[in-house]
Formats: C-alpha cells, sequence, structure tokens
C-alpha cells in the first residue's frame, strides 16, 4: 500500500492507540507543543496549531503505515520495527518503553546458553528477530507464534522456552521462568517513511527534531538556584557541570552571589553534597519544561 499523491498534504503522525506507549507519547507531542484533543475516541486527529494529523494504531501496524508512507512519521518500540524488518529511516531513541526481548526457559531446567537451544521449541510474538538470533549462530529451533500470554506456553507444554519482552522481570518469576539470553534491548523510537517528502514536510519534521531534543534534554536536566559566599564562587564553579557558565547574580548582602545553572539529573545529590560543603545554603532545584540548546 502506498499514500496516493493528491492525499492530504498534513504531516501524519502515527501513535500507538491504547497500550503501554500511548500517555508517554501524547506527552511528549503536547510537550513540544503539538495541540490536539479527543485522541481516545477516534482513529485520526487533527492538530490544533500544526497541518499535522495523528493517525492512531495499534503498534503491530506502524512500522508498515510508515514504510509505506501512508503515514510520514511514526512513535513505535524497537522490538515492533525490528520485528516487521520493515524500511523506515530511526530519526530518534527517545528512552521510554524500554523494555528487552529475551530467551527465558523454566528455572533450574537444562537450557541454559543458546546452543542447548538446538531442536527445541521458543513460543514468541516475535518470531523474526528470534529466528534471526538463532541462525546467526547456526542453531536451529522451531518457533511457535504466539500473540498473547506467552509466558504460560512452556507450563502448557507448547514450548521448552519462550522469547519475550521483558521490563521488570516479575512476569517471568511469577510462571517459574528465568531469563537466559537478552536477545535485543528495545526503546521506543520515532521512525520516519523512506518515501519521498515535500520540502514543507521535511522542514517540519526538522522543526519538531529540534523541538525533542530540547525535550528530551529537559527530561534529564535541573535548573538548580542557590546562595554562596562571593569567596566560594570559583569553588562553586569546580562543582556544577554546567552546560554553560552559571548566571551569578549579587544580593544584598555584599559577599553574598545567587547561582543558577542546569545540571544533568543523574548529578544532583553529588552536586548538592558538595555545594553545601563549600558554603552553598538555599539550593532549590526545579523540573525543566523544555530548553533549546
Ligand atoms: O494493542 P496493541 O497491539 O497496540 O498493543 P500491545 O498489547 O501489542 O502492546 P503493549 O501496549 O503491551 O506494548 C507496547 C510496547 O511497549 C511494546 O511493543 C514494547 O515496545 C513496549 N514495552 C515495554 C512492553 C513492555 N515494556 C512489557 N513489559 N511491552 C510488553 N511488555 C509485557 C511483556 O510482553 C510481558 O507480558 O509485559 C510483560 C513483562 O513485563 P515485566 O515487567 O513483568 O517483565
Ligand atoms: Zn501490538
Amino acid at each position: 500500500m502506498t499514500r496516493s499523491k493528491d492525499s492530504s498534504t498534513s504531516l501524519r503522525i502515527a501513535i500507538q492507540k491504547s497500550g503501554r506507549l500511548t500517555d508517554k507519547t501524547v506527552s511528549l507531542l503536547q510537550g513540544i507543543g503539538v495541540e490536539f484533543d479527543n485522541y481516545k475516541r477516534n482513529l485520526m486527529v487533527k492538530t490544533r496549531n500544526f497541518d499535522v494529523e495523528l493517525l492512531l494504531l495499534r503498534d503491530d501496524d506502524i512500522p508498515e503505515y510508515v514504510q509505506d508512507g501512508i503515514c510520514d512519521l511514526g512513535f513505535v518500540g524497537a522490538n515492533e520495527r525490528a520485528e516487521k524488518n520493515s524500511d523506515v529511516t530511526v530519526l530518534r531513541g527517545l528512552n521510554y518503553g524500554r523494555c528487552r526481548l529475551s530467551i527465558a526457559a523454566p528455572k533450574n531446567g537444562p537450557l541454559k546458553s543458546a546452543s542447548d537451544f538446538e531442536g527445541k521449541t521458543i513460543a514468541t510474538s516475535y518470531p523474526f528477530i528470534t529466528q534471526k538470533y538463532f541462525e546467526e549462530q547456526n542453531i536451529n529451533v522451531k518457533l511457535v507464534e504466539i500473540s498473547g500470554a506467552v509466558e504460560i506456553t512452556p507450563q502448557l507444554g507448547v514450548a521448552d522456552a519462550i522469547a519475550d519482552l521483558v521490563s521488570t522481570g516479575g512476569t517471568l518469576r511469577a510462571n517459574g521462568l528465568e531469563e537466559l539470553i537478552t536477545i535485543m534491548e528495545s526503546e521506543t523510537e520515532l521512525i520516519q517513511t523512506n518515501q519521498e517528502l515535500s520540502e514543507g514536510k521535511k522542514e517540519l519534521i526538522e522543526k519538531f527534531l529540534v523541538r525533542i531534543d530540547g525535550y528530551q534534554q529537559a527530561k534529564k536536566s535541573r535548573y538548580i538556584m542557590m546562595n554562596a559566599p562571593t569567596a566560594s564562587i570559583e569553588k562553586v564553579k569546580a562543582i556544577i557541570p554546567s552546560m554553560k557558565s552559571p548566571t551569578i547574580v549579587p544580593l544584598a548582602e555584599s559577599d553574598m552571589v545567587a547561582i543558577h545553572t542546569v545540571i544533568p539529573i543523574t548529578k544532583f545529590w553529588t552536586v548538592m553534597e558538595e555545594l553545601k560543603e563549600v558554603g552553598a545554603t538555599d539550593i532549590v532545584m526545579l523540573p525543566i519544561e523544555s530548553m533549546i540548546l
């Protein structure tokens, strides 16, 4: 299927209609300034402030819709993109919907490493990726394609092991399974069609990418403000892993300054402790909505 040349000129973006990726994808789109509503009730939603329409689909269908140019962009797990072996371009990894596709087998059983799987039966919703993994190692396995509740199949005698998505590992444990091999790490990706796009669409995509990068960066950063003795400015500057030089504002007390800067969220607690040691007080941390670097 391909989109006819005279169809809508709007940039069409595929997102998951209802599932694990929906809320975060909607938050991201709203966070980069794309305004829309009623996405829960409609299959197609027009946005209010851009020439963009959202198509709400099952995640399994998104790679093909983007490959065929029915949609120009899509938000979908790398696992689905790889399973559908679709011809698309990955624009960004988006750091949510993280999981891994792993081989798991009954705990304390004989199956441990890849070579133990020769001739074994594996149940999975990801036959393409799983087959490819074993083929690359010259191991022959039998695959049973199952669309849901894969973790129950070893207990039912349907398969010796499974290849399934794992995030916390709770589902595997609850079913007496042990995670043995990670075949693939996955996160949500923004994918783009490889079909020709108009200049207008290309420009809009560029604009969105700048905003997405800013949104992602903001999620990983915190704005911090503190007061510090003027004499400690150099020590404070040496501690804070600032993007640029910090903003330093004199306070009414002549020997004190206010220092503002942005730091990576991961560094906050260690940085704060070190700052206190060099005399910083009233340290405040604020979330950042978005930032353009
Ligand atoms: O209806 P539609 O087809 O759109 O949705 P779906 O039911 O096929 O997918 P959905 O919404 O469950 O998942 C969408 C995407 O979320 C997946 O394709 C992955 O990219 C991502 N994702 C992240 C996950 C998980 N984490 C995850 N843990 N998808 C599924 N799981 C399942 C897994 O299959 C297993 O049953 O959660 C269980 C394991 O979780 P833990 O935490 O117990 O290890
Ligand atoms: Zn699905």
